[in-house]
């Protein structure tokens, strides 16, 4: 089995959290979700993740309340919350009441889809981020908060896993430098790897 374990002060990974049946309802869940898309860079570049973002909509480098497509921003579910909190609780061991994230991160991986090294430095909060990974497993790449090189540590994310990020580790460099496709249980019904990041914006 693998065990709980602190990367770094704040970041603490805690395996197989979610059960086989609040996975298939996670994934359903974002399956139903509307406006999947990759995001366009500043720099021309595009994601080759999709994402849809829940409670606000994220652009680089912010948030708003309109999409831009004149889609409506999906709203925060309540249920999101109440999972967040007793996640936050479980991996930090105290008590979360007053964690009130009001931003939910959808990405899809497919096959091919990677995230580069960066820092999540949109949101006005530093509360922690809360992650759930389901389907197939990915590398996650877990860096220092002074540069976007090494020291790093990789770290295999499967579905159901659950990974905190508060403290001195909020503002840490990350990224997925590949997934494992493939690796997700069939009885998922994913082609695929989608990751959930709850979020305190701060606004
Ligand atoms: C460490 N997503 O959406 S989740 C992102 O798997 C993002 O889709 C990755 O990085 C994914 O911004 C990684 C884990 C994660 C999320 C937020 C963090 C790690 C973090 C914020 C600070 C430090
Ligand atoms: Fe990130």
């Amino acid at each position: 089995p693998r065990p709980r374990a602190e990367l770094a002060p704040g970041a603490v990974h805690v395996p197989d959290w979610l059960s086989f049946a609040e996975q298939r309802d996670l994934v359903a869940a974002c399956r139903g979700f509307a406006g999947y898309r990759h995001t366009r860079l500043p720099n021309g570049g595009v994601m080759s993740v999709k994402s849809v973002c829940l409670g606000w909509h994220w652009y680089p480098y912010g948030y708003s309340r309109t999409t831009g497509e004149g889609t409506p921003v999906l709203p925060f579910p309540g249920w999101l919350g109440d999972l967040g909190r007793r996640a936050l609780a479980d991996a930090y061991g105290e008590p979360a009441d007053g964690y009130e994230p009001d931003i939910a991160l959808v990405n899809f991986y497919d096959a091919a889809a990677k995230m580069g090294l960066h820092q999540d430095k949109d949101e006005r909060s530093l509360a922690p981020v809360v992650s759930f990974s389901l389907g197939d497993a990915c590398v996650f790449r877990f860096g220092n908060t002074e540069t976007r090189g090494r020291p790093y540590t990789d770290v295999e994310l499967r579905s159901g896993d659950v990974f905190v990020f508060g403290g001195p580790s909020r503002l840490a460099y990350h990224g997925v430098p590949k997934t494992l496709p493939g690796t997700a249980d069939p009885a998922l019904g994913l082609t695929g790897r989608l990751n959930i990041t709850l979020r305190v914006s701060g606004l």
